[in-house]
Formats: structure tokens, C-alpha cells, sequence
């Protein structure tokens, strides 16, 4: 051990770690982005910002009664940023976190949030071109490369993926499986079109021919790995469509191929279908047993989980302790908060040390990777001097190389060394 890497007082400790936790760059392991390529399904910019669909539920609570969410749809995505920022950041003190966040990122990029004036803000972003804003944005976020979300019966994708043509290397893709296991009965006519045999009740050539799809749409986008989002009533194995195609599909698939597969669990879909995408949310808590079953029997399959219900947290790690084949990563959506990243976070290094993965931003809109690793970092940075100053406080000497390597590890190597 080198003598001057050896850190030997608390406030060296802490300035360490706050400089190891800003420099060593991120792998965000599961966005919404996309290159630019994809043209229109690319997200950037205040007014995208100011309409993201978390904030969308934040202006329709404070509307209440003033403007119906039709209302609010039929409005220009300037109309609608417009009303946002009127109603929850000049009417409003903007200290949720998903307020927070735009002011995070207009701050970081230099503008005078103070002025509270928005269209100045938009000068700021209108003669710029996407490449040249991903760019800035990757490196004021200092992130290197993010996995996206890419479904294979999406219109507007579909071309994209067909014309091939080189893609940003930093956007890696991800097979997102949510229509064909969660929608079957609506999937089975579409794939039927589209030339696979398959039957509605699963019989004949069915199973071989969804595998082939999959095959299929692997070559096409190379995915890091596939996945699902799956509602808190998820069981597995049951006799349902959704476990049907995981069970004869999916996971034969995973395995054969050494492909890992992704489980957000916990997820309802329109609790408030008025509110449209912002009308998804979260109704109850998950039965873990279906990912204990899942670990326990498909110990060739690699499961990257992430659970929506705070309640799932604990139970999570303690099955993840017993199951090198799950990763827990992220936490999800209603989890991204700060008191919410500190306890999880805090709870899986107590039961898992550093073998798992963090964080991802959910980032829906480029500048959004500005805020929400920001705002992660901080807290992870707070952790980390006070496990390393336990450790410290019996003797144990951490030095600057290993701070490195953990980091890197949380941020970026330990979901690269699990997925292989
Ligand atoms: O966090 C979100 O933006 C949600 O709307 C969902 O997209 C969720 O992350 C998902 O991937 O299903
Ligand atoms: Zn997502």
C-alpha cells in the first residue's frame, strides 16, 4: 500500500470521498433516452423538462378545479410548461424533488434561475442542436453512457431499428418486453401479422416462435438485457398469460442466451387514467416470493430487480443475500427521493456491502441525467464517509484507490461484471 494513499483523518476522508463520488463517471443502467437518431422520441430542453410527467401530476393536484387534465392535453407542450412553471415554481416555492430538479439542471448549466424568467431560459436552448446538447449534457452529469428503453412494438422505433444505421455508442439498448408479457392477447394477433405462429392459448409451435422473435429483435438491437415491468399482484408461477410467456419464453430465452432479465415489480398502470402516462402509479406492495421463486429455480438466469413499494426493500436485499443471480438496482420512481435513496441505499450496503447497483435516473429527458445524479451523489457521498469512518474507527484504514474502486463498482462495474 502506497503510504499517501492511506487516509488517515475523518475530514481527509470526507473530502475524498465527495471528489471520488463527482469524478468516476456513471453507466445509468435504466433510461427512457434515446439518441438522436430516434428524432422525435429524443427529449430535451426546459419545455421538456418542465413537462415531465412527474410534474404533470404535481400542476394537476395544484389545478385542482381550474384546469381538467383534458384541458391540460389539449394545450402546446409550451402552454403546458408555461402553466407548470406559473403554478408550481412562481405561485409555489419548487421544493419537491421533481421541482427541485429543473432548477438543478438550469443552475448547473449556468442560467439565472433566480430571475425566475423562463422564456430567457429558452434562449438558452434554441439554437442549439441535440448532438451538441447530449454531448454537454453527458459531461456536466458526468455520465458515459446510459441503457435505454426499447420496445419492439413501438411504431416510431420500429423504422429506426430496421434502417439499422450506427447508433451513439454511449446509448446502449434494452429489449423492453412490457407489451408482449403483459398484453398478450393484444400481442399474439400483432406477432400472428407479422409472420410468427403463434396461438393465443400457447399451443402448437407458440413457445419457439415468441424465442424466435426474440432472437430475432436481439441481432436487431444487441440489448444489454431484456425487461419487464410487472404490476404488485405479479405471481409467478401462475396460470396467466404474463407467467405463461416469462416461463416459456422469456426465460428459456435468458438462459439459452445469457441474456439477463429485468423486473421492475410493483407498477399499476392508470390508478388515474384522465392523468395518462402521469396517471400510473403504485397500490399496493409486492409478493417477493415470486423473485425468490424465479432466483431459486432459474439459477441460470441473471435477474436484475428493482421494486416500486418501499415495503418490498428489505425483503429484497435478505432474498438478493441468498441469490447471486439478482442484482437489486435503483430506486424506482416514487423511491427517487432523497430521505428514500438514503435509507434504501444505506440499508443494502448494511445487508450487501457493494455488490449491487444503486442507482439508475429513469431519465426521460436529456437534462434530467443533470439533476437526478446530482442529487444522488450527495447522498451517496454522506454514506460512504460515515461507513468508511466506522470502519476507520477500529483501525482500519481505507485507502484512496480502494474509494475508487468501490465507487466504480457502484456506479458502473458491478452491473457490467453481472450483466458479462
Ligand atoms: O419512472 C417513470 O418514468 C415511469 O413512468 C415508468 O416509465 C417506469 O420507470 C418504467 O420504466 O416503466
Ligand atoms: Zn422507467
Amino acid at each position: 500500500m502506497q503510504d499517501q494513499d492511506r487516509i488517515l483523518s475523518t475530514s481527509e476522508l470526507e473530502r475524498v470521498v465527495q471528489e471520488v463520488v463527482a469524478a468516476t463517471p456513471v453507466t445509468d443502467i435504466h433510461t427512457h433516452l434515446y439518441d438522436a437518431r430516434f428524432g422525435e422520441l429524443l427529449a430535451w430542453g426546459v419545455d421538456e423538462l418542465l413537462t415531465y410527467h412527474y410534474l404533470i401530476a404535481e400542476v394537476m393536484r395544484a389545478e385542482f378545479g381550474r384546469t381538467s387534465p383534458e384541458e391540460f392535453y389539449a394545450m402546446s407542450k409550451k402552454e403546458q410548461a408555461d402553466l407548470i412553471w406559473q403554478r408550481l415554481f412562481i405561485g409555489n416555492s419548487p421544493i419537491s424533488e421533481a421541482c427541485r430538479g429543473p432548477i438543478t439542471v438550469l443552475g448547473a448549466l449556468g442560467l439565472d434561475v433566480a430571475s425566475r424568467d423562463l422564456d430567457e431560459m429558452r434562449q438558452y436552448f434554441a439554437d442549439k442542436t441535440p448532438e451538441e446538447y447530449i454531448d454537454q449534457v453527458f459531461e456536466l452529469a458526468n455520465v458515459k453512457e446510459v441503457v435505454m428503453t426499447n420496445d419492439p412494438f413501438d411504431e416510431l422505433e420500429i423504422p429506426v431499428w430496421e434502417t439499422g444505421g450506427a447508433g451513439d455508442p454511449r446509448f446502449k439498448a434494452a429489449l423492453r418486453l412490457d407489451e408482449l408479457v403483459n398484453h398478450w392477447e393484444q400481442t399474439q394477433p400483432i406477432l400472428a401479422g407479422r409472420g410468427y405462429d403463434v396461438a393465443r392459448d400457447f399451443s402448437g409451435k407458440t413457445c419457439d416462435e415468441v424465442m424466435r422473435f426474440l432472437a430475432e429483435w436481439r441481432e436487431k438491437l444487441s440489448p444489454v438485457y431484456m425487461a419487464v415491468s410487472l404490476p404488485d399482484d405479479f405471481a409467478f408461477p401462475a396460470d396467466n398469460s404474463q407467467a405463461r410467456v416469462i416461463q416459456d419464453a422469456v426465460l428459456p430465452f435468458a438462459a439459452k442466451e445469457d441474456l439477463p432479465f429485468a423486473m421492475m415489480i410493483g407498477v399499476k398502470r392508470g390508478i388515474n387514467p384522465r392523468l395518462q402516462m402521469a396517471g400510473d402509479g403504485i397500490m399496493g406492495k409486492a409478493d417477493i416470493k415470486a423473485v425468490g421463486y424465479m432466483c431459486a429455480n432459474y439459477d441460470d438466469v441473471k435477474f436484475l430487480v428493482t421494486m416500486l413499494s418501499r415495503e418490498n426493500q428489505h425483503e429484497l436485499c435478505a432474498v438478493a443475500r441468498k441469490f447471486p443471480n439478482l442484482m437489486p438496482f435503483g430506486c424506482w420512481w416514487f423511491l427517487n427521493d432523497p430521505s428514500l435513496i438514503d435509507e434504501i441505499t444505506r440499508m443494502r450496503i448494511e445487508l450487501l456491502g457493494l455488490s449491487f447497483v444503486p442507482q439508475h435516473s429513469d431519465a426521460r429527458i436529456v437534462d434530467q441525467l443533470v439533476y437526478k445524479w446530482a442529487h444522488f451523489r450527495n447522498i451517496l457521498a454522506k454514506i460512504l464517509v460515515e461507513k468508511y469512518g466506522d470502519a476507520m474507527r477500529s483501525g482500519w484504514i481505507p485507502t484512496r484507490a480502494e474509494i475508487r474502486r468501490d465507487v466504480s463498482g457502484l456506479y458502473s462495474d458491478n452491473f457490467w461484471d453481472f450483466v458479462g
